[in-house]
């Protein structure tokens, strides 16, 4: 699945116009109020962001991972809050449902999850099942032509805005071949939400726990009808979710080398601009080495995603996909860090946006898979 060079241009430079000139200057907007405003999310929606990894064939713009990356790091470019709006729709939300959903589930949800009519989440994580995903407790007890659900979610992003969760819950017994992929509609009984998680940074993304008592679901809402196989899609969903972060890593150290190139030339001390200090230079020169590498490993992996069968698990692309993921966002921190250094003492102060950015990428370090669990993807696959 890709869409032609000459439409992704076009698709490109409107994605690039409507960042610099509606969501970079909302940027401390969304700061202030802690939310991203409705009229901009009613454009994004226009623009068919909710849809651009869903196929044409369900209504969504249908770009390859390749191409979803880079527009990922385009939107990378500005306060990681706006992506996230549609992200889960774009991301770890609908992509259970692509890939191992039947004919049904698929026609019935992806055209409403590709035009933002339906902001879908994914509820993998639990107070005890983080890291250790396996270990999930939320239980799915069968019950006639339903199953009944019990438990909680844990920082679940979007749930606030959410219409339907792509939910993982045990079905049968411990480990991971007992656990089942749900589409659970958000309004039904028994659902309750947590209050909003107060976190380190980007502000403006909506995560809080999601309480789940006795919630009766269709056995038709299992993905695919067959349970048991929820684990391998939530894996597959975090391998394509993991190569998405590694490209808003690469768009939020490009941004923030900007800035830190602009500052520099700017601020005078010793009488001259500290871009002429030969100790700066080499702060800027590490990140946009690292920027590079960064890039290049995510593109890479991304067109190997695109020339494995689709929905298919390779043991190779999730390795290289969790060597880019653990790569990019560790280089975005060290980005970061040095991008506030640069700054001086002004770097510290909420007015700059190295001060914001600093906190908002510290994130992607943890979701989709922390460094030390891609680390142990890794050197499995490289065991094995
Ligand atoms: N794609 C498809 N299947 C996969 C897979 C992948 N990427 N990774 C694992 N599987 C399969 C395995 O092949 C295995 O299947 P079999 O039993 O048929 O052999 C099954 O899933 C269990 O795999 P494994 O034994 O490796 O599972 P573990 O419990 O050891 O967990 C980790 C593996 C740690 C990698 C997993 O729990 C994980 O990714 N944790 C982090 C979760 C995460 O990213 N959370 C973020 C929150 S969501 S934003």
């Amino acid at each position: 699945m890709a869409i032609d060079t000459e439409s992704f241009s076009l698709l490109r430079d409107s994605v690039r116009r409507f960042i610099d000139t509606r969501l970079v200057p909302a940027e401390n907007r969304i700061e202030e109020e802690d939310d991203v405003p409705q009229e901009i999310v009613d454009d994004m929606k226009e623009m068919g962001l909710f849809g651009l990894s869903i196929p044409e064939q369900y209504d969504g713009i249908g770009l390859s991972m390749a191409q979803e990356c880079e527009v990922a790091f385009d939107l990378g470019h500005t306060a990681l809050a706006f992506r996230s709006v549609f992200g889960t729709n774009v991301g770890i939300g609908s992509q259970g449902i692509l890939m191992d959903g039947t004919d049904a589930q698929k026609a019935d949800y992806l055209p409403r999850i590709a035009s933002g009519e339906l902001i879908i989440s994914f509820a993998l994580t639990e107070p005890n099942a983080g890291s250790d995903a396996a270990a999930l407790q939320t239980r799915a007890e069968r019950d006639g032509d339903h199953y009944v659900i019990t438990g909680t979610k844990r920082f679940i992003t979007n749930a606030p805005r959410a219409g339907a969760f792509t939910l993982m819950a045990r079905t049968d017994g411990p480990g991971a071949s007992g656990i089942s992929a749900f589409i659970v509609p958000a309004d039904l009984p028994g659902i309750t939400l947590g209050k909003p998680d107060r976190k380190m940074g980007q502000r403006g993304t909506k995560t809080c726990d999601v309480v789940l008592d006795g919630v009766r679901v269709p056995a038709a809402n299992i993905i695919g009808g067959v349970a048991g196989r929820g684990f391998k899609t939530a894996m597959k969903v975090l391998d394509r979710g993991r190569l998405h972060v590694s490209a808003l890593a690469c768009g939020m150290a490009e941004r923030l080398i900007r800035d830190a190139v602009e500052y520099a030339k700017e601020r005078k001390q010793f009488g001259q601009r500290i871009a002429d200090f030969q100790l700066v230079q080499a702060m800027l020169a590490d990140s946009q080495a690292e920027l590079y590498a960064g890039l290049s490993m995510m593109r890479d992996c991304a067109r190997r995603y695109d020339a494995k069968p689709a929905g298919q698990a390779d043991p190779e692309v999730s390795m290289l996909a969790s060597c880019t993921k653990m790569f990019c966002t560790e280089m975005v921190g060290r980005v970061a860090d040095r991008a506030v250094q640069i700054h001086g003492g002004s770097g510290y102060i909420a007015e700059y946006k190295a001060e914001r950015f600093y906190r908002d990428v510290r994130l992607l370090r943890l979701y989709e898979g922390t460094t030390q669990i891609q680390q142990l993807i890794i050197a499995k696959n490289m065991l094995r």
